[in-house]
C-alpha cells in the first residue's frame, strides 16, 4: 500500500501527529530510529487508521506515493541534520521534507536553502499544542514554498484545530517563516505566563487572597474580555490541592520556572531585528531569576523578604478588595495587549529583514485554537487587521478597539504597578508593559540626552529637530557645533 505521508521520530510528538493523520483518513508510513517505538504505536493504537511499519529510512522512503511528503519528528538540532542527511540520497526531485520539530528559524532557513538546491522541499512548521494539540488538532504554522504547501497544505489544514469551521492552518511565508512565528507564538505565551503570575503574586501577597479563592477569580475573568486557555487552567491549577500535605499544589511546587529556548530566542531576535520586545524578554529573565533559588534564599535574608511596609502609608487596594481585584484584572489585560502588540511589531520587523509578507491576520487567526495562547482576544486582534493595507495599524495598540481599552485600562494599570513597587511584589511584565506603553505615547523621550552624552564621549554625532544633516559638538574645545 502506499502512504500519504511519512513520519519518522515517534516520540509523543510524532506518535500523535501521527494518528492524527491516520485517524483523518490518511495512510501513514511510520519510523523511527528504533523499531520499538513504531512497534509500541502500532500495538497501542494500530486500528485508528491506515499505518504501514517500516524499519529503516529506505522502507519509509520506498512506501510513500510521489511527491514524497516526509514528516520529521526527531528531537531538534543535530539529529535533524542527521535524518536530512540519510534521507537526501533516497529521495527524489520534488519530494517535500517537513520539519514539524521546534527548530530555531535560522535552522530552518539553511536547511532550505540546501535543499532547495537539490530539488527538494524543505517545509519548517511551527506546531502548537502540545501532545493534546498533535492529536486532536494543533495549531500549524507551515513555512516553506507555496508550492509545496499546495500538495501539503490540505493535509495539515485537516489535522489541524478547528475554530468554527475554520483551520488553524495556513501558508505562512517562505523558509524559516513558520518556525519564525512559531517562535513568537511562544514568546507571547511566556509573557501572558508571566503576566498571570504577576497578577496571583499581587492579589495574594498585596491583598492577602489564597488560590483557591483566587481560582474563582480567574474563573471569572475567563468569561471577561481575558477569555483565554491559560486562563481557565491557570484556574483549575490554583484549584488543586496537594493530596499528601492538604496545601494548594501551587506551594509546594518549586517556584523555579524552567524553560527550552523559544522565549530566549524571540527575546534575541526581537532585539537583532531591532524590535523592543520588552514584555516578552521581561517574562524570559523572570523565568531566569527564578531558576537563582539560592541566591534569592540568601538575599532574601539579607533584605528581608515578603510585603514591604508600604511607603506611603494606608494602601487602597485592601480596603475594597473587589475594586482591587478588577485593577488587577485591567492591568493584566493591558499587559496582555502590549505583549501581543510587541509580538506582532516584532513580526512586521522580522518579515522586512528577512522578506516576508507575514499577514498578521492570518496569523491570528491560526492562534486562535489548538494552541496554548489561545485567546477571546485574538478576534478583536483579527478584526484590527481586516482593513485594507493602507489602514492596518502600525501598532496594534494603535487599533481603536485597543486604544478604547487601553484608555479604560490605564488608571487601573498604573495603581496596580505603583501598589506592586509600593510593596515590593515584582511585576516586570506588568511594569515593562507600562513602560512601552508610556515610550510609545511620549513624542519626545530622553534619548535626545543620550544622544548629546554619545557625542560628547564619543563623536557619535547627532541629528537636530529643526534642520536636516548630522551634527557635532566641539566638547573639548570651544564648544560650537560643526556639521558632520
Ligand atoms: P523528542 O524531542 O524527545 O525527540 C525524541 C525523538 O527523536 C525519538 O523519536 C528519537 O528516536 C529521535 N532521535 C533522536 Br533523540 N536523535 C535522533 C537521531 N540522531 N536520528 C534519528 N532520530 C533521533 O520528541 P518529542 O517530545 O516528540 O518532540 C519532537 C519535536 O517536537 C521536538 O522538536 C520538540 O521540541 C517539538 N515539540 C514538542 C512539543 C511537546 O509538547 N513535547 C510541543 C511542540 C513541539 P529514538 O526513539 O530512537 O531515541
Amino acid at each position: 500500500m502506499s502512504a500519504d505521508i511519512g513520519v519518522t521520530g515517534l516520540a509523543v510528538m510524532g506518535a500523535n501527529l501521527a494518528r492524527n493523520l491516520a485517524r483523518n483518513g490518511y495512510t501513514v508510513a511510520l519510523h523511527n530510529r528504533s523499531a520499538a517505538k513504531t512497534d509500541a504505536l502500532l500495538a497501542a493504537h494500530g486500528e485508528e487508521g491506515e499505518f504501514v511499519r517500516t524499519e529503516t529510512l529506505a522502507e519509509l522512503v520506498d512506501a510513500l506515493e510521489r511527491p514524497r511528503r516526509l514528516l520529521i519528528m526527531v528531537k531538534a538540532g543535530a539529529p535533524v541534520d542527521a535524518v536530512i542527511d540519510d534521507l537526501i540520497p533516497l529521495l527524489d526531485e520534488g519530494d517535500i521534507i517537513i520539519d514539524g520539530g521546534n527548530s530555531f528559524f535560522e535552522e530552518t532557513r539553511r536547511r532550505e536553502e540546501r535543499l532547495r538546491e537539490q530539488g527538494l522541499h524543505f517545509v519548517g512548521v511551527g506546531v502548537s499544542g502540545g501532545e493534546e494539540g498533535a492529536l486532536n488538532g494543533p495549531s500549524i504554522m507551515p513555512g516553506g514554498s507555496q508550492e509545496s504547501y499546495r500538495t501539503l497544505g490540505p493535509m495539515l489544514e485537516k489535522i489541524a484545530a478547528d475554530y468554527h469551521g475554520e483551520p488553524c492552518c495556513a501558508w505562512i511565508g517562505t523558509d524559516g517563516a513558520g518556525h519564525y512565528v512559531k517562535m513568537v507564538h511562544n514568546g507571547i505565551e511566556y509573557a501572558d505566563m508571566q503576566g498571570i503570575g504577576e497578577a496571583f503574586d499581587i492579589m495574594r501577597s498585596v491583598a492577602g487572597m489564597e488560590p483557591a479563592v483566587q481560582s474563582g477569580v480567574f474563573r471569572e475573568w475567563n468569561t471577561t474580555d481575558l477569555a483565554s486557555y491559560l486562563i481557565e487552567i491557570t484556574a483549575e491549577v490554583l484549584d488543586q490541592e496537594d493530596e499528601e500535605t492538604g496545601h494548594p499544589l501551587i506551594d509546594v511546587i518549586v517556584d523555579s520556572a524552567g524553560q527550552k529556548g523559544t522565549g530566549r530566542w524571540t527575546a534575541i531576535s526581537g532585539l537583532e531585528v531591532g524590535s523592543p520586545v520588552s514584555a516578552i524578554a521581561e517574562s524570559v529573565f523572570a523565568r531566569s531569576v527564578s531558576s537563582q533559588r539560592e541566591l534569592r534564599q540568601q538575599t532574601a535574608k539579607a533584605f528581608s523578604s515578603g510585603v514591604q511596609e508600604t511607603v506611603t502609608g494606608e494602601f487602597a487596594v485592601a480596603d475594597d478588595r473587589e475594586d482591587f481585584v478588577e485593577d488587577v484584572r485591567k492591568a493584566l489585560y493591558a499587559s496582555k495587549l502590549v505583549s501581543y502588540a510587541q509580538g506582532l511589531d516584532m513580526l512586521i520587523a522580522a518579515g522586512e529583514e528577512f522578506g516576508w509578507d507575514l499577514d498578521l491576520k492570518s496569523i491570528a487567526s491560526l492562534w486562535r485554537a489548538g494552541c496554548i495562547i489561545r485567546a477571546d482576544l485574538l478576534d478583536t486582534i483579527m478584526k484590527a487587521y481586516d482593513v485594507a493595507p493602507e489602514q492596518r495599524p502600525r501598532n496594534l495598540l494603535l487599533a481603536e478597539e485597543f486604544t478604547e481599552a487601553l484608555n479604560e485600562c490605564l488608571p487601573a494599570w498604573r495603581r496596580v504597578v505603583a501598589a506592586a513597587a509600593t510593596h515590593g511584589v515584582p511585576t516586570p511584565v506588568f511594569s515593562s508593559s507600562l513602560a512601552y506603553y508610556d515610550s510609545l505615547r511620549r513624542e519626545r523621550l530622553p534619548a535626545a540626552l543620550t544622544q548629546g552624552l554619545r557625542d560628547y564621549f564619543g563623536a557619535h554625532t547627532y541629528q537636530r529637530v529643526d534642520k536636516e544633516g548630522v551634527f557635532h559638538t566641539l566638547w573639548s574645545g570651544d564648544r560650537s557645533e560643526v556639521s558632520s
